[in-house]
Parts: C-alpha cells; sequence; structure tokens
C-alpha cells in the first residue's frame, strides 16, 4: 500500500517582507507524519493564482487532505480557519500588483464555505502540544482566504477535505514552535477527519 500523501502549501513573503513565518515553518517540517507522506508547495502571493495551483496540485496528487498555511499579522496563536468568505477585499497590492475592492472570489459563488477539516481536533492537538492555537472565523478578504474558497470549491466542493492554518507573522511563536504546532495538527488528522462526522482518511 502506498503511503497517502497529505499535500501541506505555504506562502511566498510579501507586502514588501522578505520573510513569510508559513514558509520557514512548512519547508521545515518533517517529510513524514504518521501515516502520511508530506508533500510541500509554496505558493505565490497572487489572487487567483494560488488557489489555481492548489487545485492543479489536488489533481496531480491525489492527496487524502490538502492543509494550507499563511502567515497573519498581529496574532499571538495558530489559528485553525473554520471557513472561507466569497470575497475579495485587499489593503496591500498582493504580488502581482493586484488590489480588488468588493469583488467576488468567485461570481455567483456562495458567501461562505466551510472548511472540511477538523478544526476542533486539530485546535485541540496543536494545543496539546503546548503551542497557543484557537479556531477562528475569519481567514481575512486577501490571499490566503481567496486560496482556501477556491480550494474548497474545486470540483464542486471535492471529496477531498481541505482548511487552512494562520501563523504568527514576526516572532510572537518560534520558527521550532509554529514547526511542532503544524506537525501536531496534522498528526491529529490521522485519528479522526472531517467536521461533517465522516472519516475521510481510512
Ligand atoms: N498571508 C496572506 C497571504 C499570504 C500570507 O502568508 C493572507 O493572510 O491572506
Amino acid at each position: 500500500m502506498p503511503r497517502p500523501i497529505l499535500l501541506v502549501t505555504c506562502f511566498e513573503p510579501f507586502g514588501g517582507s522578505d520573510r513569510n513565518a508559513s514558509q520557514e515553518a512548512v519547508m521545515a517540517m518533517p517529510d513524514k507524519i504518521g501515516p502520511f507522506d508530506v508533500r510541500k508547495a509554496c505558493l505565490p502571493v497572487v489572487f487567483g493564482e494560488a488557489g489555481a495551483r492548489v487545485c492543479e496540485l489536488v489533481d496531480e496528487l491525489s492527496p487524502v487532505a490538502v492543509v494550507c498555511v499563511g502567515e497573519a499579522g498581529g496574532t499571538q496563536a495558530i489559528a485553525i480557519e473554520t471557513r472561507a468568505t466569497n470575497l475579495r477585499q485587499a489593503r496591500i497590492a498582493d504580488n502581482a500588483g493586484q488590489a480588488p475592492q468588493d469583488e467576488p472570489v468567485v461570481e455567483g459563488g456562495t458567501d461562505w464555505l466551510a472548511a472540511t477539516l477538523p478544526v476542533g481536533d486539530m485546535v485541540a492537538a496543536v494545543e496539546a502540544a503546548g503551542i497557543p492555537a484557537e479556531p477562528s472565523q475569519s481567514a481575512g478578504t486577501f490571499v490566503c482566504n481567496d486560496t482556501l474558497y477556491l480550494v474548497l470549491r474545486h470540483r464542486g466542493g471535492s471529496d477531498v477535505p481541505a482548511g487552512f492554518l494562520h501563523v504568527p507573522a514576526g516572532d510572537a511563536l518560534s520558527n521550532e514552535q509554529l514547526v511542532a504546532g503544524l506537525t501536531a495538527a496534522i498528526a491529529a488528522l490521522g485519528i479522526k477527519t472531517g467536521n461533517r462526522g465522516q472519516s475521510h482518511l481510512d
């Protein structure tokens, strides 16, 4: 039996910064976690393109789950997003110079899409590893939210469970803590998956 593939993505630096905490943490994660082979990809911080890239990787790798990771300013904990909103509202330009205002991610798309990873179990697992974590009801309206929205509606709300974790930008948590927290969150997926009481990963 081949080992199940878990797709984990991060983002390149953006907004004039030369670092992205999500990239540093994801690239330092182990290549195997529990039963999973972890495949990592770093995404462009570009509206539409990042989500399209994840969808391509889903088609190419057939992962059992997708965990996207980005950084967020002003937070002290790993935030596990519960949903994505159909809104693009950029305070700063993305890395292609786009700053959409009040535009939908998908014209005519549903207002919200729920993440399909077990958010509560993941929060508990990260906290059990001694790293602060919290569920979050908003992934913002920039490229991270955009990516989650596009992945969740891929193949018409695909069978692949997907979710998003925001790690603090800057030094609120060390890279070692981020790696430990992300690894714990992913290990929790092997125990129980899906937020509809279904087990997707068995
Ligand atoms: N954070 C941004 C985009 C890339 C990243 O790491 C966001 O929260 O949308």
